[in-house]
């Protein structure tokens, strides 16, 4: 089932609301996704508080709950929810909905992204919430790198999102796992050494190759019973994707990024796939549409066997 998140209010440049569109109108015109069931969730929320400190997270609250409920709802209904949102802060209701549909699993995350995701509303600059994912997840506030004091709105907004679902601490720190990792700050760094998380880096796929790459990801979590794999398009090389907010040079080329989701898609415990943060707008020559593409088909291909 695909599930969409027409929402890019996690996301410090905009835009990114209209990658669904563009990938879906893709998707239709060739009729691969022609018997995949579809929801779309509700974004539309009169946003009445915004902070510097975490921006639109009143409107972000909300529409992670959907996002969460949709995403249960998929799970109890059978069904392998993909997500396409935006931005990646509506990764955070994805991991609350699989918790609240498998309140006994031990969720592995696989994260292949440029960025860390680890930001709290205390130590990020920019106060995008789309880098503030995984700490919620992890319910943590990281004030031993304390940059701001949020005021308390904020952090009560903070308090609610970090609980989504009704758990905080929905993912043990040691089974996330980064792929091509390569721009992160100070404060995220402190917490990957701090929990111990491992990203697999570019290099790592170059020396490897994509085959043992995936197998040494699927070996770190071998003891979750469900895998989470969230796909950011900021990932891809960014001398050839600039079709996302943020893109970043030493990425993962998209014939690797193919390859290796394939891989891991195969893998019996998935129980959602995302993709994330394709913006249109900012896509020269439609270069990062059409490689986000292939791995739209890549994923529905496998689903469509299992
Ligand atoms: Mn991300």
């Amino acid at each position: 089932m695909i599930i969409t998140v027409r929402s890019d209010s996690g996301a410090g440049v905009r835009g990114s609301d209209q990658g669904i569109t563009a990938l879906l109108d893709l998707a239709v015109k060739s009729g691969i996704a022609d018997r995949v069931a579809k929801r779309d969730c509700d974004v539309a929320f009169a946003e009445d508080f915004s902070s510097v400190y975490a921006k639109n997270i009143e409107q972000v609250l909300y529409i992670c709950e959907v996002v969460c409920l949709e995403v249960c709802g998929s799970l109890k209904s059978g069904h392998i929810p993909i997500v396409i949102s935006g931005d990646h802060s509506s990764a955070t209701g994805t991991i609350a909905g699989i918790k609240k549909a498998k309140p006994e699993s031990r969720l592995g995350i696989i994260w292949i992204d440029a960025h860390a995701d680890l930001h709290t509303p205390y130590t990020s600059y920019t106060g995008n919430m789309h880098g503030m994912t995984l700490a919620a997840a992890l319910g943590l506030d990281n004030i031993a790198c304390l940059l701001r004091e949020p005021d308390k709105t904020t952090l009560d907004f903070w308090g609610r999102f970090k609980r989504i679902g009704g758990l905080s601490e929905k993912i043990r720190s040691t089974d996330i796992v980064y792929v091509t990792l390569r721009d992160l700050e100070a404060q995220e760094s402190h917490l990957i050494e701090k929990y111990g998380i491992r990203n697999f880096t570019t290099q790592e796929l170059r020396d490897l190759k994509v085959k043992a790459l995936g197998a040494l990801i699927l070996e770190h979590l071998k003891d979750c019973t469900d895998i989470y794999l969230s796909f950011d398009t900021d990932s891809l090389e960014g001398s050839l994707s600039k079709g996302t907010g943020l893109p970043v040079d030493n990425g993962i080329m998209p014939k690797e990024a193919e390859e290796l989701i394939g891989i891991i898609l195969k893998d019996p415990k998935i129980s959602c796939f995302e993709i994330t943060e394709l913006n249109p707008g900012l896509d020269i020559n439609h270069a990062t549409t059409t490689m986000v593409y292939h791995i739209l088909e890549k994923a529905l291909s496998v689903f469509r066997r299992k």
